[in-house]
């Protein structure tokens, strides 16, 4: 029989932000692990990845930094790439879906789904920002969740619950730009009708089967995959928009479309597509190969983007109609980080390229920890402490201290040269038998997508040889009987060429390092089970020690700085990007003397003010109503941004702005300078 062929994508990351250790466990490294596992078996194999570059997810983080989104895209693809590549996840490509491929990609997807009638086209009202002149869909918007009541759900998601929502079920909305409600107003947009999507995906989803005929495994997928779709099928599937009003993302490719792009979720899957095209063109190959005919497409993702992944996608996929559906879609829960969860915005996070930075040559660790506390079928938790009691207690005190030993006893002995096997007791025995079984209880568990346990069982192995020598104590029996060391040398150093080919897709630096101690390498996973790879008089190296533990104050550091981040940053924004002097002076900042203060009618945090600045009288309209009375403020001495381009708020021409210092909670404060200082006085 042929092996199968895989096409295997990890979720691409919004490039809104740098990745954390949540993002590495639940998606990337199994991901990873999976993929060298196909490798060494001699899968066909592309393994895609590529950042996500659209959305509000992108112009939002754009707006609270300051900068333009294309400058977002460009900072935080490269920090996640550079990271990965640290890391040593082995995509053949991480692409962008900024790149021309993907929008032209994209694009005739869309056509060809328009043209054949998949989509229809509907006008309705939706929410409208007047301030800043926007409809507001997604994350453009936040209120209060219909099924849970989290007050911050966003337009298109809970992500406390996980419920798929519309901008309008939600209770109290917000515009996530200018923190007012929204207005409604009549746009038009192509949708995707699902409803009659509803059969054939219960079936296919359930028991793998198309048409009748049987397309992915007939293992059953992970129960939360099956358990989260069913609750959304069952639930009733609507029609959702596939465009949105932004200018930033694909341009909607039809006449009449102005101002209209895709919806992410509709071209972030497509860049899967995309970056295979792109994969294909740089190493010579037909990217349809990979997503037609005999090939399993598997997509690795967080549970938050299930029901993309697993129900909306394959709709598409299926009404394009010339593309493989996927396989299997193993979804990971939660990371949680020392008893809370992840969280950009609070800096509660252990960030990936941070990690590297601080412990170079150390990935592997943090791999073995990531993998042995994967949130594969609930959510889980990373502490600094079972970091630290993995690490100690399990890579260096079983595998470092076998392989250690392993390699200085025969250095000893025998020169660092491979001893002859003698007769076998039924102990040597055992251990043989057990060097034969655990590869083939990895391979089970690796094609079943349990990769916590495939670790461990090959940590057995290491567990295994570590007992073996411990029993045999060959550094007694050496002195009465020498002959038979030679034998229980021998077979710690099968286990030891073993470790090397069953470590390699877990922990691969560690198994190249066990390579050069041995003098044998090999990727090929129908070696291993083998107990005769190392062969009788090859010479092997003395070896370094493979892990350092890991010292108590390392455990209390982090936790501390984690901590104390977490208190200086959390109440306040994050410091906007650098700018020049000149940016800074071209700025015209002067001390202004309110003359007269009134309400704005209709405006509940707006005050019309007359200020005489010592150069004008001019009026400025400020969002401080609530702060300040007008009675109160009339005659104070403020701060006046003078050369703002002017506004028109509520009908009003507003020249100029009045600075403001702001708290955690929001309230405002006048800055008002020492008596003495006059209208009029620059600010520099
Ligand atoms: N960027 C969401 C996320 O990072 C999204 C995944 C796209 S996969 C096609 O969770
Ligand atoms: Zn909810």
């Amino acid at each position: 029989m042929s092996k199968a062929k895989y096409t295997v994508t990890a979720a691409l990351p919004y490039a809104n932000g740098p990745l954390h250790l949540g993002h590495v466990a639940g998606v990337y490294l199994p991901a990873d692990i999976f993929v060298r596992f196909l490798r060494m078996n001699k899968h066909d194999v592309a393994f895609i990845c590529g950042s996500d570059e659209h959305g509000a997810a992108i112009t939002l983080r754009a707006k609270k930094e300051g900068i333009t989104p294309q400058e977002i895209v460009d900072k935080y693809n490269s920090i996640i790439s550079k990271a990965f590549t640290d890391f040593d996840i082995s995509f053949d490509i991480f692409h962008r879906t900024s790149s021309e491929i993907h929008h032209k990609t994209s694009q005739d997807f869309f056509l060809k789904l328009y043209e054949k009638g998949k989509f229809t086209e509907e006008t309705s009202e939706q929410y409208y920002d007047e301030e800043y002149e926007q409809f507001l869909a997604d994350r453009y918007i936040t209120g209060e969740c219909p099924k849970c009541q989290n007050p911050s759900a966003y337009g298109d998601q809970c992500e406390k619950c996980g419920s798929d929502l519309s901008p309008t079920e939600l209770i109290n909305p917000t515009s996530t730009l200018s923190g007012k409600t929204p207005v409604l107003r009549t746009t038009s947009h192509w949708y995707l009708p699902m409803a009659n999507h509803e059969d054939w995906l219960r079936e296919w989803i359930k028991e793998g089967k198309l048409d009748g005929i049987q397309q992915h495994d007939p293992k059953p997928w992970r129960n939360q995959v099956i358990g989260q779709c069913m609750s959304w099928i069952d639930g009733g599937l609507h029609s959702r928009a596939m465009t949105r009003d932004l200018d930033w993302g694909v341009k909607v490719p039809l006449p009449n479309a102005e101002g209209k792009v895709l919806y992410v979720w509709l071209d972030a899957p497509i860049g899967y597509i995309s970056a295979t095209k792109q994969y294909a063109l740089d190493n010579n190959k037909n990217w349809e190969d990979y997503w037609t005919g005999d090939r399993k497409l598997i997509h690795f993702i967080g549970k938050d983007n299930i029901v993309f992944h697993a129900v909306i996608f394959p709709i598409l996929l299926k009404d394009h109609g010339d593309l493989i559906l996927p396989d299997n879609v193993p979804a990971y829960e939660f990371l949680n980080l020392e008893g809370d969860k992840f969280s950009t915005s609070r800096n509660w996070a252990v960030w990936l390229h941070e990690y590297l930075a601080a412990y170079p040559g150390r990935e592997d660790e943090l791999k073995y920890v990531l993998t042995s506390i994967a949130p594969e079928t609930k959510d889980s938790e990373f502490t600094w402490k079972e970091y630290q009691t993995r690490i100690n207690s399990e890579l260096a005190d079983i595998l470092g201290n076998f392989v250690n030993r392993a390699l200085v006893l025969t250095q000893k002995y025998y020169e660092g040269k491979v001893p002859e096997k003698g007769e076998l007791t039924e102990e040597d025995q055992l251990v043989l038998a057990e060097i034969n079984e655990i590869p083939k209880r990895i391979s089970k568990l690796v094609y079943a997508y349990k990769l916590r346990d495939a670790q461990a069982e090959a940590m057995n192995l290491a567990r295994l040889g570590n007992k073996y020598l411990a029993d045999q104590e060959p550094w007694k029996v050496v002195k009465i009987d020498p002959k038979r060391v030679e034998t229980v040398m021998n077979i710690a150093l099968q286990i030891t060429a073993n470790l090397s080919i069953v470590l390699q897709p877990f922990l691969p630096a560690t198994a190249a390092k066990l390579s050069n101690f041995l003098n044998f390498k090999s990727s090929n996973w129908e070696d291993a089970g083998n107990g005769d790879l190392m062969k009788v008089g090859n010479q092997t190296n003395l070896p370094e020690i493979l892990f350092q533990k890991i010292e108590d104050t390392l455990v209390e550091e982090e936790v501390k700085k984690l901590k104390n981040i977490e208190l200086m940053e959390s109440k306040f924004d994050v410091q906007k990007d650098e700018v020049t002097f000149d940016d800074f002076t071209k700025m015209d900042i002067r001390l202004g003397t309110i003359l007269e203060a009134e309400k704005v009618e209709k405006a509940d945090k707006l005050l019309k003010l007359l200020v005489d600045t010592g150069l004008d009288k001019r009026t400025i309209v400020s969002g401080i109503a609530e702060h300040y009375s007008p009675e109160e403020i009339i005659g104070k001495t403020v701060q006046v941004l003078m050369n703002l381009a002017p506004r028109k708020i509520k009908g009003i021409e507003s020249k100029g702005m009045i600075l403001m210092a702001e708290d955690a909670e929001g309230k405002l404060s006048f800055m008002s300078p020492e008596k003495g200082f006059e209208a009029g006085c620059g600010i520099h």
